[in-house]
């Protein structure tokens, strides 16, 4: 190992973690020799109304697959987050709210409001005739209501499911009626970067395809002029005579918490399905570890809510453990590029966690946007959403943390309910770029595109060989999906579909997907989903979509277009068709570059050549590898000539 590429434990850190790096070793020892013990001990940071006496009880076996946790115990996920602080913290500050406008007042909600506000908004759930296992769409902004909302559907055992409010009315509609909610839970307007997003006639329009929608609850953010239907209720009328006071529903452990669709590499999105003890022990667990989080440190998961970074680590993970958490409503780059250290200073920010998108374009910006602010409180910096390059994690650590903070690069997925690869800040020495060891309790393995098993240093595709609580339970409505998705390439592993490198030291470097997900500025993209929506275009006879290199996105979008007989191509319908990509998915789903091609390079057999398309996509035209196999070899040469810039 070169020195120059490591960076020890602060000695602080080293100090006074909870965990130092002999104890990594020794609770990552137990939790794979004893898991029952192991987990039965760390399920004992939950308040359960039922202490669980089983751990986990799964196979990954196709004639046995099942996976549960804590079958026997049961919890509500409120009364963990909110209720058993009260005695200890009832005045303690548990979410700042930063609003969009820098000018504008922040909130605090201490412990003690927020159980009146949650169960103020879960009585006016029940009003609205919602019970324990139906669900409930949020389309919120990042406002406090929409913890209180989460919350509220966790106290009565309501599943939510949050759709992203910058998705669109389609894709919010096809999210309402995959999980059957009639109810949704919006805003009048969002506001974000200072644009108002249209949330309230965003759900209209959706509520034409979507039959299964009765009632909408409005919560009045920006106080914009929104008219009221038939179906829809004014939340802060429906909560003026509601009591403060709430019973929570106690809930079975492999009861479910929420539904959160995400993207594959095929068909529509899934409906990730988590459950309420497993799931939360993750988040708790897994916050408690990598963060090592000591109240009344305020702490700030720059996600947004509609991603699972912001369920996660915005809101389940760090209520649970007590925290003060900052809940920001705007864009770190609004209204110039130093607002999010500004906010640092504000609320004197110990723990900051944001993406390496969000780095990215922070550092286009020159380094004295940073150095106009003071970041003194920070103490540690976290990543999360794609692989980070080496020279934006060096920027993190030197320009922002002024070599103090340690960076903590999380790798998890929607899937795997919270981290499962990360350093802990008095345990692990950082590598830039590597997101490390595995947590505790977490068993990774890597494997050839045959299934064969690596060993050592190596490189190949990531699987996960044991079950860990925090694990997905289903996709909502479809188990066999489920089943075939994930642990059929290599059977009886989880499979993740992430390349990754292990080096000599046993430090993981993933790689990116293997499959045909995207992943731009830290989303996820299913290029499928992208391909579906130019197709239901009239003029569109076919479409292929790759990702791109792209130096703020990380990944950006790269389409090719076969028009239909008799349409002309032109600057302005590429320009048409990747506004109609936007109008159909969402902003975050635009196309960087959308090239016209007259024919796809396939196949004889008719498949498309996808490595062909990455290589164009990337300006790589010198080895595009054996084209002998194509239907018309041709084809590649006019995709060549008439590569577009993103
Ligand atoms: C939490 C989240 C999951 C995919 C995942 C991987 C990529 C996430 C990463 C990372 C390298 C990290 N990813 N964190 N790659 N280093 N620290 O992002 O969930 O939206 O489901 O995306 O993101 O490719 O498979 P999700």
């Amino acid at each position: 190992m070169s020195e120059i590429d490591l960076f020890p434990v602060p000695a602080q850190w080293a100090r006074e973690a909870r965990v130092d790096a002999a104890g990594y070793e020794e609770m990552y020892h137990r939790s794979v020799a004893e898991p029952d013990v192991f987990w039965l001990e760390q399920a004992q940071q939950l308040e359960w109304i039922t202490p669980p006496t089983q751990a986990g009880d799964w196979s990954f076996d196709a004639d046995d697959f099942h996976i549960r946790w804590f079958a026997d115990g049961s919890l509500n996920a409120s009364v963990n987050c909110i209720d058993r602080h009260l005695a200890e913290r009832a005045d303690q500050v548990a979410i700042i709210w930063e609003p969009d406008v820098p000018t504008e007042e922040p909130r605090r909600i201490t412990y003690a409001e927020l159980h009146r506000e949650v169960c103020r908004f879960a009585n006016v759930l029940k009003a609205q005739g919602v019970a324990k296992g139906d669900r409930v769409t949020v389309y919120l902004p990042m406002i406090p209501e929409a913890a209180f909302a989460l919350l509220a559907c966790a106290r009565i055992g309501a599943i939510h499911s949050v759709v992203f409010g910058g998705f669109s009315p389609d894709a919010l509609a096809g999210r309402i009626e995959d999980c059957g909610s009639k109810l949704v839970i919006t805003a009048d307007e969002g506001r974000r970067g200072g644009k108002t997003i249209p949330l309230k006639a965003n759900v209209d329009a959706a509520a034409a395809s979507a039959p299964t929608l009765e009632r909408v609850l409005v919560v009045r953010a920006t106080g914009g002029d929104v008219p009221l239907g038939e179906r829809d209720t004014w939340y802060h009328e429906a909560a003026a005579d509601v009591s403060d006071d709430c019973a929570p529903e106690p809930m079975a452990a492999e009861d479910p918490l929420f539904i959160l669709y995400t993207s594959g590499s095929t068909g529509k999105p899934k409906g990730v399905l988590h459950s309420t003890g497993g799931y939360l022990l993750w988040a708790a667990y897994t916050h408690g570890l990598v963060f090592d989080y000591r109240a009344p440190n305020v702490y700030w998961c720059a996600a947004d809510i509609g991603w699972v970074t912001g369920h996660t680590y915005i809101v389940y993970g760090p209520l649970a453990n007590g925290a003060t958490t900052l809940m920001y409503e705007g864009l770190p780059t609004w209204p110039d590029a130093s607002r999010i250290w500004q906010v640092v200073d504000r609320h004197q920010v110990h723990t900051l966690f944001t993406a390496p998108t969000a780095l990215r374009a922070l550092m286009k910006e020159g380094d004295a946007p940073v150095g106009a602010t003071s970041r003194a409180s920070l103490r540690l910096l976290g990543t999360v959403g794609e692989p980070i390059n080496p020279e934006a994690w060096r920027w993190y650590h030197d320009v922002v943390g002024e070599g103090r903070s340690p960076i903590i690069d999380t790798w998890w997925q929607t899937e795997t309910g919270g981290a499962l690869i990360a350093p802990l800040p008095g345990a692990t020495d950082l590598k830039p770029g590597s997101a490390t060891k595995p947590l505790p309790g977490v068993q990774p393995q890597l494997v050839d595109e045959t299934g064969k098993v690596l060993n050592g240093a190596t490189s190949g595709n990531l699987c996960i060989t044991a079950s860990w609580p925090g694990q997905m339970r289903t996709v909502w409505g479809d188990h066999d999906r489920f089943f075939q998705t994930y642990f059929t390439t290599y059977p009886g592993k989880y499979f993740t579909g992430d390349g990754c490198r292990r080096d000599e030291d046993g430090y993981y470097w993933i790689t990116g997907r293997v499959d045909d997900v995207i992943n731009v500025s830290g989303h996820r993209m299913g290029t499928a989903e992208v391909e579906s929506a130019l197709v239901l275009n009239h003029q569109v006879a076919e479409a292929a979509v790759v990702g791109m290199p792209h130096d703020v996105k990380g990944q950006g979008i790269y389409a090719y277009v076969t028009l239909k007989a008799g349409v002309e191509p032109s600057d302005a319908l590429a320009a048409e068709l990747k506004a109609w990509v936007r109008k159909e998915i969402g902003p975050i789903a635009t196309p960087d570059a959308l090239q016209f091609a007259p024919g796809l390079p396939k196949t004889r057999s008719g498949k498309i050549m996808r490595r062909i398309l990455r290589k164009i996509a990337e300006g790589d035209t010198t080895s595009l590898g054996d084209t002998s196999t194509l239907a018309d070899p041709a084809v590649v040469d006019d995709l060549v000539a008439n590569r577009v810039s993103g």
